[in-house]
């Protein structure tokens, strides 16, 4: 009897240990299989986890590291998406239009269907800018301005106008940029949502109650204290047309309609997409690699700067002080 003991406890013993070694190779190898092509791509730059790669409400925020370029492009190529870019150059704006479109020829939505739309109260002083396959240029004529404020702002209009009547059923998604600003890495698909906007370099570490939002009630761009999510810039943003023309068609109505009663807010047009942002939740968020400023040393966690705004003069530029 116990000679039996002895045996079955043995065999046991061995089984255990066959199992065991037989669960660690089939787990290994189960490893894998499931972490093998798609994870193994999605993390081949490593995960960040320096910075916020998610929100609250479940928007990815873009930065290096955090996707796959190739791996997005090979999604978005066979659908034959069309951007569309606009870019405001009125006034002594007009001297970063050169700059802005070569640049952009070599980093944003290299390889896509690219139309820009440069709006300009001079076309005469268009640079000649040699476009690639797939991306063409058009330039629309817009009045000059006594304010810079006014024509940051009008911006709005002219965008909801463009969609309205150009842009409608013949293209799918759209940005609006800053003309002040020059591309320095890429700018592509992984930027592509729904409502996209990009976090502002300058407040991207301050605690939400340092944010420049408009704070008067008065304004229909008010932000309370506690309110808000991001600050965000109003120098880029984008995303699929009827939303960027949803956002562009309110933006203006409550800007003209603060206007008629004597309100402009803190940030013209910027103060009045913080608020639409924060009603409307963007569903995809650009971290500050995606409007960066020269002035500003480029800090730990920013790998890249894709796009970033030039050193200007204001008092020499901007027709106003
Ligand atoms: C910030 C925002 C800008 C806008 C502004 C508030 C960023 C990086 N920039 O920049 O988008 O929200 O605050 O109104 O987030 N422009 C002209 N001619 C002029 C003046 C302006 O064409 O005389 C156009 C031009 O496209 C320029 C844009 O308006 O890029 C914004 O003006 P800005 O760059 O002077 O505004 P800024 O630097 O205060």
């Amino acid at each position: 009897m116990q000679l039996w003991n002895g045996k079955t406890l043995t065999v046991i013993l061995l089984s255990a240990l066959l199992l065991g070694v037989l669960y660690c190779y089939i787990s290994q190898s189960y490893r894998v299989v499931s972490l093998g092509s798609v994870w193994e791509e999605i993390t081949a730059d490593g995960s960040r986890t320096d910075v916020v790669t998610v929100t609250p409400w479940l928007a990815p925020v873009v930065w290096e590291g955090t996707f796959n370029p190739v791996l997005l492009d090979s999604i978005y190529k066979p659908q034959n998406i069309s951007v569309a870019v606009t870019v405001f150059a009125v006034g002594k704006y007009v001297m970063f239009l050169k700059d802005f479109l070569e640049t952009a020829e070599q980093y944003f939505f290299v390889g896509f269907n690219v139309h820009v739309y440069v709006f300009t109260d001079q076309p005469t002083k268009m640079p000649q800018v040699k476009m690639g396959s797939g991306r063409q240029l058009t330039v629309r004529s817009v009045p000059s301005s006594k304010r810079w404020q006014e024509i940051s702002a009008r911006r709005m209009e002219l965008i909801q106008t463009l969609i309205e009547e150009k842009l409608r059923n013949r293209t799918d998604y759209i940005f609006c940029l800053d003309v002040d600003s020059k591309f320095h890495g890429r700018w592509g698909t992984e930027s592509l949502g729904g409502l996209v906007a990009v976090i502002h370099p300058g407040y991207y570490r301050d605690d939400r109650s340092q944010f420049p939002y408009e704070r008067r009630p008065q304004s229909r761009a008010y932000v309370g204290p506690g309110q808000g999510d991001f600050y965000y810039c109003g120098g880029a943003f984008g995303g699929l047309l009827q939303e960027v023309h949803q956002l562009a068609k309110t933006c203006r109505s409550n800007f003209e309609a603060d206007a008629k009663e004597g309100i402009e807010a803190a940030w013209q047009e910027e103060s009045h997409l913080n608020r639409y942002m924060w009603i409307n939740k963007p569903s995809k968020v650009l971290s500050p690699e995606y409007l960066w400023q020269d002035f500003k040393p480029r800090n730990a966690e920013v790998y890249i700067v894709r796009f970033s705004g030039v050193v200007k003069n204001y008092a020499e530029i901007r027709p106003n002080v």
